[in-house]
């Protein structure tokens, strides 16, 4: 009896939990975002972020990208930009999402004045700035990123 009333209140609970984000997470459209305290270099952003069940933001719609842009501001520092998870590593000013192995669509295309740069040819991933644009930066650099997943 106390079996089945445990197996119920789990039942319930789950059907609760799901379609939320965890702690740390917000939601946002189908997907969940955690915008993180510490900073990290691309492939570790990018690491972390599988670590957690997700994988460095895709900018999939302007909605999303307007979305990040509102919540950059009020995790972020004004100059600060954070790592998404796009890079034209594979070919230089090929831009892709990186996850889903998708090219950055031409409609989204939203780079700050005068990027991307390819400074001293070595500017291969994304970043996106406080104002909602974007950045191509040494992947090297540590910069806040993002994660994202679908919700559960
Ligand atoms: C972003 O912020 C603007 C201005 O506050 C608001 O009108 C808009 O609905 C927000 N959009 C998203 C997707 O959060
Ligand atoms: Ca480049
Ligand atoms: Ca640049």
């Amino acid at each position: 009896m106390l079996l089945y009333i445990a197996l119920i209140l789990f039942v319930v609970l789950k059907s609760i939990v799901r379609g939320q984000c965890s702690t740390g997470w917000t939601r946002h459209g189908n997907s969940c975002y955690h915008f993180s305290h510490d900073k990290e270099d691309w492939p570790n952003a990018q690491f972390l972020c599988n670590a957690l069940g997700g994988y460095l933001v895709e900018i999939s719609n302007a909605e999303e990208g307007q979305f990040l842009e509102n919540q950059s501001k009020l995790f972020h520092n004004i100059d600060d930009q954070f790592w998404v998870g796009a890079s034209d590593l594979l070919f230089e000013g090929e831009w892709m999402w990186m996850t889903s192995n998708t090219r950055v669509s031409t409609q989204l295309i939203h780079w700050a004045p005068g990027n991307p740069s390819n400074s001293n040819s070595n500017e291969n991933c994304m970043t996106f700035l406080n104002d909602g644009t974007w950045n191509d930066a040494p992947c090297s650099l540590l910069f806040h990123y993002t994660c994202e997943k679908e919700v559960g």
